[in-house]
């Protein structure tokens, strides 16, 4: 084959070009690999700045394709620095000699697909046009450097250093004045080493980082000693951990140990000198602000310990943001440089710049000579290095334009609209937010794969579909949503170039589960992707992960522990077994007032618990019925939820104890609710509420009584009602729908269950009665206005939907809320399942409106 056609292009000689070109060889594919430096490296061929260093350990920074290395190669730091790392690379590609594979000093200007030929064609900077089949960006997440975006930069005369683009011979500050603009994780590594040899070191900072010690030495003893006891199993947890790295997940809440014993905690994260220790030492730190907080000022501790002047001190310390959510640094006694007398930091929010002057820098109402002025102010993150080839897929398209509002990709990989294009670590994917060689080399092997079955199969082109690429950009957005990335400013959300598109570039669902999914869409025939060859094509569309990802991570853990099922159970003992459940999860807020009584219920007393808000009264009164399927549950059973409604509505909440089953059956429930609410409205007042502003809601079996409360209300002419929130009702057993077929396993209310609940609560030949299955009234007209929250994974879904329908079809008022990536249990979980949020707060505000 001709040089200039080949079955693949690859752009860019760093770890994931280098691994690719090998595996493509391997496979029998021509290639080639198009460089614009004069050696491979990629990020450790450019950043060569004094002080560049892995900031994960390099011995998790290794490739784990070529077993032989482990033995061949020993890193001689914990963190080693960027020549090591550059010799590593040189090393690797010598001894497998992928140099032959690779032309250096070229740059890959344009590339545009050819409909026709089902080929691109990839111009570069020799004048050389390649054809190829696949064409694939391993550009790296950081590769080009930002413009400093500051006045003047043109006018300086004397020397000035990016450190994203470091001269190769080094750099002597020895005697100088030196500016050094910019505070990351680069100027980070590099001040202690520049004010060692400067005169005068001045350090711009707009905003100051987060910045744990290396504490770097040798490779860690332990580490070595687990990688050579039983390497497989450690990069199998590598490989299915949250960043690449196999750590201990946090078990801990900041907020659930006294401070004294976080800052403990902290403190041996803090000694261990690893990048991701810190953050890692509670469960909520990453999705909890005050939890989160609880770091941040043990970190603001630490430097006001190390940096002698109080002022500096403040000024480096990092607020208004939280820890984690700009990337945090690692460093070698950055702190400590500022207690030099020659070092001085600058903070830009009261002195900005008003230029760059021929001979130095104009910053508040001073002026500076410089004899060096370093830029250490990042890159066009992620999307920079891929949008800077000019790039035009199917129908004249480009990727630029694509992009213009945030980049679009199914699985951080591939884009609808170019065909046989493929991204390493591109956005979409964990990247950035993990240690980069274990994401590689999965995407190096799930395009050798893909393309490799293509051959096989005789597929021309592969091109996702444009649903599955909505559902992957729905799915990144609800993991980013979970956490608290979303309002700092910072590279990973593309706030640090002017005019790009405000959204968190990296997938941070986690490298574990991320290819899992990965796996799981090569597993289900590709997935999302439209394969097409000369004689066969094939269209597997839908959406990869539509769960919402907190609660696919609680099914995940609840499967591991194998509980027995409930209905294998005796309700006595299902009601033992549930009510331990409840003694491990948050309590919910605080509540202004709890009162425990006892009313009338249809048959004797029944029990109740009163939530009082905190402000002045008198509230209006919501009657809640718990959960538990008839036959579970008590009064208190909701307590979270009932407190977070009551806080958050501003109502007063009382749940009721109705009669269960089996002690009870059919319609003992529904009678019980009814009086419950006959006496609330009859004593409104003694209990600190507004007679005239009552509503009813419910969860699962509690929304069936409640809804069935409601109409019996509506039958009798009063109490009158002002709405019902009904979450997750069951509201019909009279016939199987087809969410309780879809959903019948896996989401914690199975089928099986919901069987046993109907089997313990009703005789069949009452399930179609309207007071056990309220979707049968007669009529639903008359009915006060409704708020029915449906969840996509419950068996119980489409009876809900059904029911918000027929209420909607009689002229009631209804809010139907299809809470999407929810279980029938997963809303009501307050404080642990931060995507109920939403949800929850919808409820509230429904039942304030049903009040105003
Ligand atoms: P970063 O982390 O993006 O840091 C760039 C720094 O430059 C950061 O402190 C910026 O402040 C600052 N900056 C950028 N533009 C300006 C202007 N115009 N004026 C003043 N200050 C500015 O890039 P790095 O190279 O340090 O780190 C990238 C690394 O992250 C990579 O090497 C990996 O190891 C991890 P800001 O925070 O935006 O206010």
């Amino acid at each position: 084959m001709a040089r200039n056609d080949v079955d693949v292009v690859v752009v860019g000689a760093g770890f994931a070009g280098m691994y690719l070109l090998h595996e493509l060889r391997k496979l029998g594919f021509s290639s080639r690999v198009l460089e614009t430096g004069t050696d491979v490296g990629g990020t450790w061929y450019w950043n060569r700045y004094p002080g560049a260093r892995c900031d994960i350990a390099t011995t998790d920074y290794s490739y784990t394709w070529d077993p032989e290395l482990h033995d061949e190669w020993t890193w001689s730091e914990k963190h080693a620095a960027q020549p090591e790392i550059l010799r590593y690379a040189q090393y690797v590609a010598k001894k497998h000699d992928l140099y032959s594979g690779i032309d250096f000093e070229v740059k890959v200007e344009e590339a545009e697909w050819d409909e026709v030929a089902k080929k691109w064609h990839v111009h570069t900077s020799t004048g050389e046009t390649i054809t190829c089949r696949h064409y694939v960006m391993a550009t790296g997440c950081l590769s080009v450097p930002k413009d400093p975006d500051i006045k003047g930069t043109d006018r300086y005369r004397g020397p000035v250093y990016v450190t994203g683009r470091w001269p190769h011979e080094g750099v002597d500050f020895t005697g100088q004045r030196v500016a050094v603009i910019g505070t990351g994780s680069s100027a980070i590594q590099s001040i202690p080493h520049i004010a060692e040899q400067a005169k005068e070191l001045v350090i711009f900072q707009r905003t100051p980082n987060f910045s744990v010690p290396a504490i770097n030495g040798p490779q860690p003893a332990d580490r070595v000693a687990r990688l050579k006891a039983d390497r497989a199993t450690y990069e199998a947890e590598a490989k299915l951990s949250m960043s690449g790295v196999p750590i201990e997940l946090p078990t801990v809440s900041a907020l659930g140990v006294p401070r004294e014993t976080a800052f403990e905690m902290l403190e041996k994260s803090w000694q261990r000198g690893e990048l991701l220790s810190l953050g890692a030492t509670f469960m909520d730190a990453g999705t909890n602000r005050d939890a989160n907080e609880v770091i941040a000022e043990f970190v603001r501790t630490k430097i006001r310990s190390i940096v002698k002047d109080p002022e500096t001190a403040e000024l480096l310390s990092p607020r208004g943001y939280p820890y984690g959510t700009k990337r945090p640094c690692m460093d070698t006694n950055y702190y400590q440089t500022f207690n030099l007398s020659h070092v001085r930091l600058v903070d830009l929010n009261t002195k900005p710049i008003r230029s760059i002057t021929e001979t130095g820098i104009e910053f508040g109402d001073e002026s500076k000579e410089f004899d060096a002025i370093v830029y250490a102010t990042g890159f066009d993150a992620m999307t920079g290095a891929i949008v800077a080839v000019d790039i035009t897929g199917k129908d004249g398209l480009t990727l630029k334009k694509k992009w213009e509002n945030g980049p679009l990709t199914y699985l951080g990989l591939t884009s609808v609209g170019f065909p046989n294009l493929y991204m390493i670590t591109g956005p979409g994917s964990p990247s950035v937010l993990s240690n980069m060689m274990v994401s590689i080399e999965q995407h190096v092997e799930w395009i050798r794969d893909t393309i490799a079955k293509m051959r096989d199969e005789g597929f021309e082109t592969i091109e996702p579909t444009p649903v599955a690429e909505e559902g992957w950009r729905q799915h990144c957005t609800d993991c980013a949503d979970i956490t608290l990335f979303q309002d700092t400013n910072s590279w990973y959300m593309g706030a640090n170039v002017p005019g790009k598109p405000r959204v968190l570039f990296p997938y941070i669902g986690g490298v574990g589960r991320y290819r899992k999914i990965c796996d799981e869409v090569i597993a289900r025939g590709h997935l999302g992707f439209e394969l097409k060859g000369p004689k066969n094509a094939s269209r597997v569309d839908g959406v990869v992960r539509e769960i919402q990802p907190d609660v696919e991570s609680v099914l995940e853990a609840m499967a591991l522990m194998n509980l027995p099922t409930m209905e294998s159970m005796s309700p006595a003992d299902a009601r033992t077994f549930s009510e331990m459940s409840s003694t491990m999860r948050p309590p919910g807020p605080e509540v202004g007032e709890i009162v425990d009584g006892t009313l009338p219920g249809a048959d004797g007393p029944i029990e109740y618990r009163l939530y009082r808000p905190a402000t002045p009264g008198p509230h209006p009164i919501v009657v809640y019925y718990h959960g538990g399927g008839w036959v579970i549950g008590s009064h208190t059973s909701d307590d979270p939820l009932c407190r977070e409604l009551c806080v958050k509505s501003d109502v007063v909440i009382l749940s009721v104890n109705y009669r269960h089953a089996p002690e009870h059956r059919f319609p003992a429930a529904a009678d019980d609710a009814f009086a419950a609410l006959q006496w609330v409205a009859a004593n409104a007042a003694s209990l600190g509420g507004d007679p005239d502003r009552i509503a009813v809601a419910g969860w699962s079996a509690g929304g069936n009584v409640a809804a069935v409360a409601t109409q019996l209300a509506r039958d009798a002419g009063g109490p009158a009602l002002r709405g019902q929130l009904l979450l997750t009702p069951a509201v019909d057993g009279s016939k199987t729908y087809p969410s309780m077929r879809e959903n019948a396993e896996g989401y914690i209310l199975t089928k099986a269950l919901m069987d046993w609940f109907w089997e313990h609560y009703a005789d069949p030949s009452d399930r179609s009665h309207p007071k056990a299955s309220p979707l049968l009234a007669e009529s639903l007209a008359g009915l006060p206005p409704a708020m029915i929250v449906t969840a996509q994974y419950d068996p119980l879904r489409d009876e809900g939907n059904a029911y918000a329908e027929a209420l909607k079809a009689a002229g009631v008022p209804v809010q139907h809320l299809k809470a999407k990536g929810h279980t029938h249990t997963s809303i009501g979980m307050v404080d642990v399942l931060p995507s109920g949020k939403p949800a929850r707060n919808e409820m509230a505000e429904a039942l304030r409106r049903f009040f105003a």
